[in-house]
């Protein structure tokens, strides 16, 4: 790997015109750097650690570009663990550029995610940390934010190296039953290997069904589609959760054609909403086409709601030919409810309107004040999603997700082994392959490849 000191640099705000721009340079002498461009320059070189500094910044030929703030962080204490300082300049993209290009003549252009690498490479934080630091910057919505945020923390980071301690304490208990086998010790017998073994798996398998369902609903956005006979009011609910016309409504049948697509976000959460053409037998070329793309949403979304107007007779034969994953998928809506009342508080028993059978659809209306609570309700409860944030270890990276499965995989060969009476031999090797699986999350183990893949994600000067 390159010499990691060497002084790279940056601007780390967005480009254009506002009301400041920060240029970075972090690594050896960075703060020699910048003196040689700050007046009053001793005051730069003496400044200790997280301390402002007000001057002029010069370029080479002693031009004054602008004045300027200069904060210092000495090493270790800083974002990468070496010397860092930040200019705060007035935010004209030509004065940042100018400051860029005499920090140039004695550092480097900083990569995509460089900072962050450092930050690894010195130790100031983990894989699992800095691969949140993107998340957060890109998060979108509230639960995402907190998600992130909980992993730059470390508590994901904790939780995984405590899981990985009593692993290698359960193996240690395996090679000393092999070392000592001829010894009846009281320390290791197989029932409590088994146990032991038995709950390292039931955690590792929560963990792993929580960040494939809350985990990736809140990495990913739920997929949403609204699926139903023509005029059965998608598109009207469509525009309801957006709160504004984007889909047309017309009384006409077979009005929307193609597939839109919006994003808004539900306590927190992000819903990734299409507005379908809808379902029916149609003879129109162009209506086909779009009931064709409908079939092929509802296989990726996440959910269905799948709309029974209570002034349309239902279409039984399309909603019996879906297959029972589409099914399992859906929610049943009962769309236009202000035709039999307006008043939902008089609605009984709401909660076993639950939306999972044609005999408890939930009722919808847009037409009416509170006409959607009962199904943005429906929304959480099927996906079983707090409506606050959950303070707990959460998995939302699939590269995370996918070496906790083979965590999973490695732990149950291990408590098959026990089982079987493989000997502690097999047990202790694949106690081994679990815990590697959860190093590499952790980045204890890593290749170039791998850093290169996560941090060719960042924006130049994270
Ligand atoms: N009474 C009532 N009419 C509705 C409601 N939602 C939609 N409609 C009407 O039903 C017709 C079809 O609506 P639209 O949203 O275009 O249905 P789509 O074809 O499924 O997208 C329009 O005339 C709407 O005004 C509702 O909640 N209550
Ligand atoms: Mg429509």
């Amino acid at each position: 790997m390159a010499d990691i000191s060497e002084p790279i640099c940056a601007i780390i705000t967005p480009p254009g015109y506002a009301a400041i721009n920060v240029i970075r340079i972090s690594g050896k002498g960075s703060i020699g750097i910048v003196a040689q461009y700050f007046k009053p320059r001793k005051k730069l070189l003496n400044c200790p650690s997280h301390r402002v500094v007000f001057g002029t910044f010069h370029t080479k030929e002693g031009k004054a570009v602008d004045q300027v703030l200069c904060t210092v962080f000495r090493a270790p204490y800083s974002y990468t663990g070496e010397d860092v300082v930040e200019i705060s300049s007035h935010g004209n993209p030509q004065i940042a550029s100018q400051i860029l290009e005499n920090l140039l003549l004695d550092a480097r252009m900083a990569n995509p995610g460089e900072f962050t690498l450092r930050a690894v490479l010195n130790g100031k934080m983990d894989l699992p940390q800095a691969e949140a630091v993107n998340d957060l910057v890109f998060a979108s919505g509230a639960m995402a934010e907190s998600a992130a945020l909980m992993q730059v923390q470390g508590i994901l980071s904790q939780h995984l190296q405590k899981l990985l301690n009593d692993i290698s304490d359960t193996r240690l208990r395996c090679e000393l039953a092999i070392d000592f086998a001829d010894q009846d010790l009281p320390l290791v017998n197989p029932e409590d290997l088994k146990n032991r073994i038995s709950h390292l798996l039931k955690q590792s398998e929560e963990l792993y069904a929580e960040g494939l369902s809350r985990g990736k609903y809140i990495r990913e956005g739920i997929k949403i589609s609204l699926v139903g006979a023509p005029n059965s009011g998608k598109s009207s609910i469509f525009n309801a959760f957006l709160k504004y016309n984007r889909a047309i409504v017309n009384p006409h049948p077979g009005t929307t054609r193609d597939y839109l697509e919006e994003s808004i976000n539900l306590q927190g959460y992000t819903l990734i909403l299409y507005d379908t053409a809808g379902l029916r037998m149609s003879s129109d070329e162009v209506e086909q086409e779009g009931i064709e793309r409908t079939r092929e949403l509802m296989q990726d979304s996440d959910l269905i709601l799948y709309l029974l107007p209570v002034d349309q007779e239902i279409e039984w034969n399309e909603m019996e030919a879906l297959s029972p994953e589409i099914k399992n998928k859906t929610l049943w809506v009962a769309s236009k409810y202000d035709l039999i009342t307006s008043d939902f508080s008089t609605i009984e028993n709401p909660e076993n309107l639950d939306g999972h059978s044609t005999d408890y659809a939930i009722p919808a209306s847009v037409y009416t004040d509170k006409g959607l609570e009962f199904l943005q309700q429906a929304i959480l409860n099927h996906f079983a999603l707090p409506q606050k944030w959950v303070d707990r270890p959460l998995v939302t990276n699939a590269r995370h997700l996918a070496a906790l499965s083979r965590a999973i995989s490695s732990l149950q060969n291990a408590l098959q082994s026990i089982e079987d009476q493989a000997g502690y031999e097999f047990t202790a090797f694949d106690l081994i392959s679990a815990s590697q699986a959860l190093e590499e999350i952790l980045g204890i183990v890593t290749t170039d490849d791998l850093l290169n893949s996560i941090f060719n994600n960042f924006c130049i000067g994270k």
